[in-house]
């Protein structure tokens, strides 16, 4: 994967639509709807929390390990790259900079208005390699289930076009290993326990009802090119 095409406007930010603010790595973007939006499926005191108190703290503290030698690159490059940062801050940016990596991936696969079915090469990729959309989420919600603690669950893009499911521990991403993330579940506590405390499998049932899955399917088309880059 290049490092040029990893760029926030180029992965994370391109359709939420051009804000203008979003030009360094360590800048902390606005939920692209109003924090009630994804009611009743995520409450809007757990989304106050969750992007204004732990999103904001992965990028202050990603930030704190800020070098000006780094700051040109965007978190993701950072985060897909970890051998080519510096060792002294390469644990801060590998668990600060993957959380505001995967959080800023992740707010705009939600709406309001989700919930429907993949599009497009995505409609067609899930049901070749799943065997349809059910199965598929039958599965991904296994992978958000079998989560020990904290982490995330992923649909992700490996080079020659393969989606997998897979799940990382804390903050780690994909990015990491080379992957692209199609589609991902916080599963961290924060992100569900004020509605639905140890009741994982409801928030991750809820989950789908907000999937924005054109958002999702337009970023398949940019994962499918950064991993043929
Ligand atoms: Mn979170």
């Amino acid at each position: 994967m290049s490092s040029a095409a990893l760029s926030r406007v180029g992965f994370s930010q391109a359709a939420i639509g051009a804000q203008a603010n979003m030009t360094g790595p360590y800048v902390l973007p606005p939920l692209p709807y109003a924090y009630d939006a994804l009611e009743p499926y995520i409450d809007a005191q757990t989304m106050h929390l969750h992007h204004d108190k732990h999103d904001a703290s992965y990028v202050e503290h990603a930030a704190v390990a800020g070098r000006p030698d780094l700051a040109s690159r965007t978190v993701e490059d950072l985060v897909a790259h970890l051998d080519s940062v510096p060792e002294q801050v390469r644990t801060a940016i590998r668990i600060q900079g993957g959380g505001d990596a995967n959080h800023s991936f992740w707010w705009p696969t939600l709406s309001k208005n989700g919930g429907d079915a993949p599009k497009a090469e995505l409609a067609k990729d899930i049901d070749a390699q799943f065997g349809g959309l059910s199965k598929f989420q039958e599965q991904f919600s296994k992978a958000a289930g079998s989560v020990f603690g904290s982490g995330w669950a992923w649909l992700t893009l490996a080079s020659g076009g393969k989606l997998q499911i897979e799940s990382s521990a804390n903050q780690d991403s994909p990015l990491s290993n080379g992957r692209t993330p199609v589609l991902g579940i916080d599963v961290w506590e924060h992100a569900y326990y004020l509605k639905y405390q140890n009741r994982r499998p409801e928030y991750v049932a809820a989950f789908f009802h907000i999937v924005n899955w054109d958002f999702v399917s337009g970023q398949y088309a940019v994962a499918e090119k950064l991993q043929s880059a």
